[in-house]
């Protein structure tokens, strides 16, 4: 069964998924199809737009039709898998979890919004405020994150909600959005050591 990930290997929410890929033993299941997304350029020279019509990255064509955004391809996988899931199946460590992927994307959606204000945003038009509040957001959920960071699991037992937490902070790193070590000590030395599973490694961003 093929089924094709449209694929940049510097998108957050594309590492994710590729993360469950080989956390489920399904990555050599995907064909990647490098493509650009930005909320700018739509002439689409690249065919996104007839996979997704939102123009954005993970987009998986299936036999069940394109899926996105990565939380739904997240479930298709987990849902392609006979051993192994990352989505608990049900009670608080389901809802647990599932939350946790909401809150590190919520971070990753205010680091892409900030970035995109700061580096696609013609300089005149910039305004530094509303930069400001995205940022707040990241602090906010870091803060509330840290209080968890002690229950995060690094073995076979980690969940969709550690995956996506370690793909937000490794864009954090990445694009040197903010500084996050200082307020969030506890969540830094779990990463540290999340960070060494292959899955991680295998995904880092080219430089
Ligand atoms: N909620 C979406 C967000 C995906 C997203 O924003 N991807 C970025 C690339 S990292 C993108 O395609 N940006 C283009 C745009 O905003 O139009 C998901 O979880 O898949």
């Amino acid at each position: 069964m093929a089924l094709t990930l449209r694929f940049s290997a510097t998108s957050p929410y594309v590492r994710k998924v590729v993360i469950v890929a080989h956390e489920l033993d399904l990555f050599d299941k995907l064909e990647l199809v490098n493509t650009a997304a930005s909320p700018v350029d739509l002439k689409d020279t690249n065919g996104l737009v007839k996979d997704n019509p939102l123009s954005k990255i993970p987009s998986l064509n299936t036999p069940d039709g394109h899926l996105y955004d990565s939380p739904v391809i997240v479930e298709y996988l987990d849902s392609l898998s006979n051993g192994r899931k990352v989505i608990p199946v049900s009670g608080s460590a389901r809802w647990k979890a599932l939350r946790q992927q909401a809150e590190a994307d919520g971070i990753l959606d205010a680091a892409l919004l900030s970035r995109y204000e700061n580096f696609l945003r013609p300089e005149q038009y910039r305004w530094t405020e509303w930069v400001d509040g995205q940022l707040n957001k990241i602090k906010n959920a870091l803060i509330h994150l840290e209080s968890e960071a002690e229950q995060l699991a690094v073995d076979s037992t980690i969940t969709i909600g550690e995956i996506t937490i370690a793909s937000a902070l490794g864009y954090l790193d990445f694009r040197d959005v903010y500084n996050w070590r200082p307020i969030a000590p506890k969540l830094a030395n779990w990463y540290s050591t999340f960070s060494a599973r292959e899955s991680f490694q295998k995904t880092i961003p080219p430089k």
